[in-house]
């Protein structure tokens, strides 16, 4: 769908579905070659780096804490993409500085008061996200949906990366895009886990906005290249192509 206003504008309240996002996951970078992924991204006009921060509870591992992220931002002007894999996250809300169009999500498997949280996001400066575990139904968020502007499908159990697709997770996406339609919704669909070059365009055809780029398909054995971005572009356009055919 195309927003033309002399030119094409491109905002969150009218989503250009005719295109898709990326965010890199930068637990998955080299970090030993941080800085120069980082110019890499930059360079290639990366969507948002998503930040996975795991609380060892609602998840097994640890990973990143507010001063590394912080010190990432300070050297980056690329939008956050915040993914809190952490339990009643609302005690942590505040640890985050919004900056404009920055994403903080929350999984609905550890809120015990999901609306009031989605709204506390929305009035610190945020947009507000929801994560989907693979398991979790769409039936469940029935109450809340008016209230996100990005729902991501967990396409493999949260967590740890180099996992493998769980497959029902394509026809999670493709119903939640139907829903969206159905609802007249204008949420983004963002997908995270096993996003490669084989799973991106179903992923994209089913619906996914926001492919969340991180071991399997951008930072490829450990690297992260100009190659890999084109190659995810390209897979990108293929699943366009199909949502379209
Ligand atoms: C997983 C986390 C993800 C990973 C990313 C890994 O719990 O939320 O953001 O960092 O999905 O990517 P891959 O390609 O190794 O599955
Ligand atoms: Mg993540």
């Amino acid at each position: 769908m195309l927003c033309k206003v002399g030119w094409v504008l491109r905002c969150w309240s009218c989503p250009m579905r005719d295109e898709a996002m990326i965010s890199a996951s930068i637990m998955c970078a080299n970090w030993m070659h941080l800085e120069n992924d980082l110019r890499i991204l930059e360079k290639a006009a990366i969507d948002y780096i998503h930040y996975d921060i795991m609380d060892g509870f609602f998840v097994e591992d640890y990973c990143l804490g507010t001063s590394i992220i912080n010190e990432i931002r300070a050297n980056t002007s690329l939008p956050s993409d915040y993914h809190l894999m952490v339990e009643e996250p609302v005690r942590i809300l505040r640890n985050f500085t919004p900056a404009e169009g920055d994403v903080l999500s929350i999984h609905y498997e550890a809120c015990r008061n999901l609306h009031r949280d989605l709204i506390r996001i929305k009035r610190l400066g945020f947009k507000a996200g929801l994560v989907l575990n693979p398991a979790t139904t769409l039936n469940a968020i029935e109450y809340v949906i008016e209230e996100v502007d990005t729902i991501t499908i967990m396409t493999v159990n949260p967590g740890f990366m180099g996992q493998k697709l769980v497959p029902q997770m394509i026809n999670k996406i493709a119903a939640l895009a139907e829903l969206r339609d159905k609802l007249r919704l204008d949420f983004r669909i963002s997908v995270d886990g096993n996003v490669d070059a084989h799973n991106i365009p179903h992923m994209v055809a089913a619906g996914a906005d926001i492919l969340i780029g991180g071991s399997s398909g951008l930072f490829v054995d450990g690297q992260l290249s100009m190659e890999s971005i084109t190659q995810m572009r390209k897979c990108m356009q293929a699943g366009l192509a199909l949502r379209e055919a």
